[in-house]
């Protein structure tokens, strides 16, 4: 133990490294300080694992749940103790809230000195801040525990419903010598884990509700499935399921994409829509697929569900329903329902569907006029599997609603915490998920400026990332639900910079656009360029 700093190569970082890689881990988002330079230097001895450093913690952890999002395995970040932490906080949050997978490697003291903060970047008490924002926190205790910690770690991150993990490694042991033990039992736990960072497949297990439900089933006269996030990973055996029944599917804002929006039993993403309300009370069943039934998806006004309702999901905290819920993975239990019901006649055959995908679909809306054609040139121009990482603004909120989506996992949205500043780092971290996708990050001018430092991250790592700004000048958002509650609104007007030269300041290209068919011909630009590239479009107040 306790050695000559900068020569160590056997160093207790460097068994963490190992042990990450080891578990499948190969990209790293972060930021390096004096309280984890350790990890860092250990990172240059494990060329596999792609260290990408952000401008700002918070980015670092947006990046890691856009990888997440876009590739289905943990996202990781490594932070440092205290303002590294508290920065990342925030997407924590949204991770948690969103059920996408992290690990937050994090850095401590040894003790802790609960109530007193003298130390550098101490806390007064970092692993409670953590409990309030990850699933589970990992203290590595001794440095022999580091490999156990992170495997666990891992698991934790994937196992039920997904969320967001932390390990705390005490910063005394960074650069310290690893005991034999250590390397010895990372080696065996990662020998015996083909990948931590995935979700691992276990053989298929009749849920003993699963005959209640499959009689359900059979004796409905009206099956309407909710389609949410939590069925990405299981779009092929939701799109069986759905044919063999001829059932109406609707989907959250996570869920967009499962079922295609092309299939023609798919009514769209808009649980809210009157048409939709009133199909969902008369559903029999009422089928809901990796979906807690967010408050954020239904708005003001929730739906009551019908008593014929089954519910599967991996989740075993949701609150019980009427109907029957079964905490079991989608995937399988569709694959194994659909074979059994083999025999069934289809439903909806004597309904008309197109009429109703009609009418849902036509439902006024309150965005402004400009937006449509803006979204259709998107649609038109993109490749069906792109990438769409939105923040929370007009063109988002209505993208939800008509954007298209056709492929499970191309639609993020931070709808469960609402955090602006999300879509750019997150849209960076998809990028380096899926070199081969296109991504496409959409922000308003507002939520823009909370994360616009990332553009220096895009710039520096090369990324084609076109990346949109819908420019209305305002907190437009906010300036629309306040007059509406109140009659008249204050604080909403925006001074913003000069976008265009903002982005090319960075080294990024800049273009501003009036119209769909500017923005058509630049979008298109955009996805061919080899960095990224600002889009700012002159919205309508
Ligand atoms: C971190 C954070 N702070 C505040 C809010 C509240 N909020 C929600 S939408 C919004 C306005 C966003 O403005 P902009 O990005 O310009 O989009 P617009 O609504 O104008 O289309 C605000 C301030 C939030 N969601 N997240």
């Amino acid at each position: 133990m306790g050695t000559t700093r900068h020569s160590l190569t056997n160093s207790v970082s460097h068994a963490a490294i190992g042990q990450l890689q080891r578990l499948g881990v190969d990209t790293v988002f972060g930021i390096p300080g004096v309280h984890n330079q350790g990890l860092y230097d250990a990172l240059i001895d494990s060329p596999d694992i792609r260290s990408i450093v952000s401008r700002h913690e918070q980015g670092a952890a947006f990046m890691a749940d856009g990888y997440a999002r876009a590739s289905g395995r943990v996202g990781v970040c490594f932070v440092i103790t205290g303002p590294g932490l508290t920065n990342a906080a925030t997407a924590l949050g949204e991770a948690y809230a969103d059920s996408v997978p992290l690990l937050c490697v994090v850095t401590c003291y040894r003790e802790p000195l609960v109530g007193r903060t003298r130390r550098l970047h101490d806390l007064k008490n970092q692993s409670q801040l953590l409990s309030g924002l990850v699933k589970e926190t990992f203290r590595v205790a001794t440095p022999q525990d580091i490999g156990s910690a992170l495997e666990a770690a891992l698991q934790k991150a994937v196992a039920g419903r997904p969320g967001p993990v932390a390990v705390e490694i005490p910063l005394e042991f960074l650069d310290i010598e690893a005991e034999p033990e250590t390397a010895l039992a990372s080696a065996v736990l990662g020998a015996t884990s083909t990948s931590g960072a995935r979700r691992t497949q276990t053989a298929y297990q009749e849920p003993p509700e699963s005959a209640e439900a499959l009689q359900m089933l059979e004796a409905g006269k009206l099956p309407v499935v909710i389609v949410g996030g939590g069925a990405t990973r299981a779009a092929g055996q939701v799109i069986d399921f759905v044919d063999r029944l001829q059932a109406l599917v609707v989907s959250t804002a996570a869920g967009k994409g499962i079922v295609p929006h092309r299939h023609p039993l798919n009514l769209g993403a808009w649980l809210k829509a009157t048409e939709v309300q009133k199909l969902i009370a008369r559903a029999d069943p009422l089928i809901m697929l990796g979906t807690e039934w967010s408050p954020t998806d239904l708005g003001e006004h929730p739906v009551s569900l019908p008593a014929n309702t089954i519910r599967l999901n991996t989740d075993t905290d949701i609150p019980p329903i009427s109907g029957v819920t079964i905490r079991a993975e989608v995937g399988p239990t569709l694959a194994a329902w659909t074979l059994k019901l083999a025999q069934r006649k289809p439903y909806t055959d004597q309904m008309n569907v197109a009429n109703l995908r009609a009418t849902t679909l036509r439902e006024p809306r309150r965005w402004p006029t400009e937006v449509p054609g803006y979204l259709e040139a998107m649609h038109n121009i993109l490749a069906q599997d792109a990438i769409i990482v939105n923040d929370m603004n007009t063109l988002s909120y209505a993208a939800v609603e008509r954007y298209p989506s056709n492929a499970p996992g191309t639609f993020f949205f931070p709808r469960g915490y609402g955090t602006l500043g999300y879509a750019l780092p997150a849209a960076i971290g998809a990028r380096s998920a899926c070199p081969d996708q296109q991504v496409v990050a959409i922000c308003g001018d507002g939520g823009f400026l909370f994360s616009s430092e990332e553009l220096a991250t895009a710039a520096r790592y090369g990324m084609n990332l076109p990346i949109v700004i819908w420019n209305n000048h305002s907190f437009g958002a906010i300036r629309a639900t306040r007059s509406a509650a109140y009659g008249r609104s204050v604080d909403d007007d925006l001074l913003n910079p000069d976008f265009v030269r903002l982005a090319e300041a960075y080294g990024c290209h800049g273009v501003r656009v009036t119209d769909p068919a500017g923005f058509s011909v630049e979008l298109s630009a955009a996805l061919v360029r080899s960095g990224p590239t600002l889009i700012e479009i002159d919205a309508p107040l």
